[in-house]
């Protein structure tokens, strides 16, 4: 290892050991539209591993909400108007310098949580909540102008919503 390289981390999931019948599954995406950059990577990585998984490309439906606060909304909309099996509810809040942003991280963290739980189908937390734009960037995974780009969690984010989907198909 150089000494600009990335230390080895030991975080993160490994993918369920079986995704099968996972081109049964419906799956739907929420993301918010503040921070579209990382936004864009953090769907488009997730869309990267349902495709892995196996989940068909017609079998996905996408729709986006204002900002972080409107998605457990948005996921409870989406639940209610499409037969979905699961749903990934994908922001990036960074943190200012008021109290705006505790306040939405809490309560967006525990809208989806009820939604999951009132509606009995899988919401896969893809909300990122960071402190500097250079950590969401990483957590995207384009942060390219560093030797080490950083992980997408919507890699983890897709894998999730099949394993959970799976759980919950009946
Ligand atoms: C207002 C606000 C702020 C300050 N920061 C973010 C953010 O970093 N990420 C995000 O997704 N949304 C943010 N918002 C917008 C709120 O989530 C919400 O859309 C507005 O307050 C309108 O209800």
């Amino acid at each position: 290892m150089t000494a600009t390289s990335a230390p080895h981390s030991i975080k993160g999931p490994v993918p369920a050991p079986s995704f099968e019948g996972a081109e049964r599954l419906r799956i739907g995406i929420v993301h918010a539209r503040w921070n579209k950059e990382v936004i864009d990577a953090l769907v488009n990585g997730t869309l990267e591993t349902l495709g892995k998984a196996g989940v068909l490309s017609e079998n996905i439906i996408i729709e986006s909400v204002p900002g972080s606060w409107e998605l457990p909304f948005g996921v409870q909309m989406m639940l209610s108007q499409h037969n979905l099996d699961a749903v990934v509810a994908i922001g990036t809040l960074i943190k200012g310098s008021t109290m705006h942003f505790e306040y939405i991280c809490e309560s967006s963290f525990h809208g989806l949580q009820r939604v999951a739980l009132d509606t009995r189908k899988p919401v896969i937390l893809g909300i990122l909540t960071v402190l500097t734009e250079e950590q969401a960037l990483q957590r995207a995974g384009i942060a390219h102008h560093l030797d080490d780009p950083g992980h997408n969690h919507g890699h983890d984010w897709g894998y999730a919503a099949v394993e959970m989907a799976l759980k919950a198909y009946k």
